[in-house]
């Protein structure tokens, strides 16, 4: 069983009718696919590699090596008393926020200048995903787009920069833990040769395979709760080897903080008529993240319900 891996370029020909329904079944069965001619260049994305993997040895490997990950795992694997680490992940991570609040790695040459152009088409290309999204569900052109904007039009694109290091014990912890992403569309620039992303499927955790320059597709509660449970967020972790850094780029495109989120009344309605009495709550996304903070490696389910209380 493997991830779906959809060619993007597909949609503007012949096969569009055919590359809609692969979408669909990435949404709908998946939760995961891959895309492939997705329209970013590969030197970009050979930029972005090459910045990604000198800012971690210029500005950040030394950090990870002292960081409580590395002390807990350490302790741990001294008491060996079988337990695996729960209370960290083993992944250096930064985040580069949708504003002027980024702060940008200083000593690496390029990469400001490399990821301000990658997070310019990335974004576009999370919104054509969303458009998509938007027609195989039946719902207005710029239907998520515009619920994500909220009044304030503030929607968030945000994006992580994770690597994670060979682990002495890679039995005792996670790169990191299972969770559910909080958010809507998440696009992952994932490594070529180390592997380690799995989702879970059918009770099974099944590998992400690596595949060269293409882009990881993932949706989030939000999508899961606008869709009317009809795409749901899956459960993913990332596993650690003991040779090789993996190196993830993620983008996220997420709701102002200040939308209101729901399900799109059509498909209740469609749902209603089909006898699907599901119900998802009505909530501000600030008020869900607040809740994200403390559950996020706990199952969505009671996330939902807290917000629904609120
Ligand atoms: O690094 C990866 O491959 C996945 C990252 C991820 O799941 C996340 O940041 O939520």
């Amino acid at each position: 069983m493997a991830i779906p891996v959809i060619d993007f370029s597909k949609l503007n020909g012949e096969e569009r009718a055919k590359t809609l329904a692969q979408i669909a079944n990435g949404c709908e069965e998946w939760g995961f696919f891959q895309l492939v001619n997705h329209g970013i260049s590969e030197e970009l994305l050979e930029r972005v590699k090459k910045v990604s993997s000198e800012c971690f040895k210029i500005e950040r490997e030394d950090n990870f090596n002292n960081s409580k990950a590395v002390k807990l795992l350490n302790e741990l694997a001294q008491k060996n008393n079988g337990q695996m680490l729960d209370n960290a992940d083993w992944e250096d991570v930064f985040t580069l926020m949708d504003d002027s609040t980024t702060e940008w790695p200083a000593k690496t040459p390029g990469f400001k200048e490399t990821m301000v152009e990658y997070k310019a088409e990335l974004k576009k290309l999370a919104e054509k995903v969303m458009e998509v999204m938007d027609e195989n569900l039946g719902l207005p052109k710029g239907y998520i787009k515009t619920a994500f904007n909220g009044d304030d039009n503030k929607a968030f694109f945000g994006t992580k920069v994770s690597h994670y290091p060979p682990c002495p014990h890679p039995e005792l912890v996670n790169g990191l833990r299972a969770h559910t992403d909080a958010g809507g569309v998440v696009l992952l620039f994932q490594d070529d040769k180390v592997g380690g992303l799995q989702i879970l499927k059918g009770g099974e955790w099944i590998d992400v395979q690596p595949l060269p320059n293409a882009i990881v597709i993932n949706t989030g509660d939000q999508i899961e709760v606008l869709s009317n449970g009809r795409y749901k967020s899956v459960w993913h972790r990332v596993l650690v080897g003991t040779s090789g850094n993996r190196r993830s780029v993620a983008s996220f495109y997420n709701p102002s903080l200040k939308a209101t989120i729901a399900p799109a009344p059509e498909l209740v309605e469609k749902a209603s008529q089909e006898m699907d009495l599901q119900t998802y709550p009505k909530f501000v996304f600030g008020d869900y993240m607040n809740v994200y903070a403390d559950q996020k490696f706990l199952p969505k389910e009671p996330r939902f319900q807290a917000v629904r209380a609120m």
